[in-house]
């Protein structure tokens, strides 16, 4: 397993102190908004904007193994008229990822409401501030400007979408990791989050099966989904559909939880870092979701508490992975 940093490619105190820490991958988040009235070559899903990234990368010291944005997907996801062309600039997307080398998307769903979280300054240990999410502060929310957004429906402009872009991955050689509702609860203000649980992630694997249909195992909402995340990690690694992992962690449930230091959490990382060591998971996993700590601040850095949370994974995983068996 590879531990990488989700960082920019600009080099910055992120990538200089990776650097120090001896990280060589990087999960990268590069603006995928079209550019209005711009040239396909100029869009930043072409091949040579891609690869522009990818060198900025590499001259910083990192190999680019995992994208992590997305382009628009909304009209994908609500099933709405323009979905089709939203569906080129993916499939042209992917294409130009294979052909530059770049071999992991960290694809999402969440239709409308995305990532929610209810406070970012929950009390966590020595004085550190955490986020969170506690249900009952949406619950009487009104239903969304789309009104209701039905399970089945979702399901099925899931499946329009993977039957089409799927096979593209597979022939450009990219692999679809799915990352998870956060939080996987469903429904919120009326919209069905259909990534929110270990039986649903199987069906959309089934939807459309092929090596490039992946999951993006983000621990935070696997571990709210399951009792046992080490088997979950067992049974989709063995079928070999994990394709990027978040290592974070939180305590509570789906409806309240806080996200907690990576040792702090609910979940017992030791026996996750054994599944993927014993499915043979050889892919990318960073560390996701930082605590305040120190100076650190949720909208500008968090450079104190990404030290710590990769001096922590890779003690773990030293430690796992030099284990006699
Ligand atoms: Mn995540």
């Amino acid at each position: 397993m590879k531990i990488a940093l989700h960082m920019s490619p600009e080099a910055g105190a992120t990538s200089t102190l990776m650097k120090q820490c001896g990280i060589t991958h990087a999960v990268a988040g590069i603006g995928l908004q079209p550019i209005p009235g711009a040239s396909e070559e100029e869009q930043p899903w072409s091949y040579s904007s891609l690869m522009q990234a990818k060198a900025s990368y590499e001259k910083n010291g990192f190999e680019m193994s995992v994208i992590e944005s997305r382009p628009p997907m909304e009209k994908i996801k609500l099933g709405l008229a323009g979905r089709e062309e939203e569906i080129e600039i993916v499939c042209a997307f992917l294409r130009n990822m294979g052909k530059a080398g770049i071999p992991v998307w960290c694809s999402a769903w969440m239709p409308i409401l995305s990532v929610l979280r209810t406070s970012y300054a929950i009390p966590s240990r020595g004085g550190a501030r955490v986020s969170g999410y506690d249900h009952d502060q949406l619950r009487d929310e009104p239903l969304t400007e789309y009104g209701l957004v039905e399970e089945e429906q979702q399901w099925e402009n899931l499946r329009y979408f993977l039957q089409r872009v799927v096979p593209v991955a597979e022939e450009a050689d990219v692999k679809m990791a799915m990352h998870p509702d956060d939080p996987p609860l469903s429904p919120i203000r009326g919209v069905a989050r259909i990534m929110s649980s270990i039986d649903n992630y199987q069906r959309m694997v089934d939807l459309v099966p092929s090596p490039a249909n992946g999951i993006g195992l983000c621990q935070g909402n696997f571990s709210l989904m399951t009792d046992d995340l080490p088997a979950a990690i067992r049974q989709f690694g063995e079928q070999k559909k994990i394709g990027f992992v978040h290592l974070r962690d939180v305590r509570g449930t789906p409806e309240k939880f806080a996200e907690t230091f990576h040792d702090d959490g609910q979940t017992d990382l030791v026996e996750c870092l054994r599944a993927y060591r014993d499915v043979g998971y050889e892919g990318v996993c960073r560390p996701d979701h930082y605590p305040e700590m120190g100076d650190d601040r949720f909208d500008n850095s968090h450079h104190i508490s990404q030290l710590f949370a990769v001096g922590y994974l890779k003690g773990l995983r030293e430690a796992v992975y030099s284990e006699r068996r």
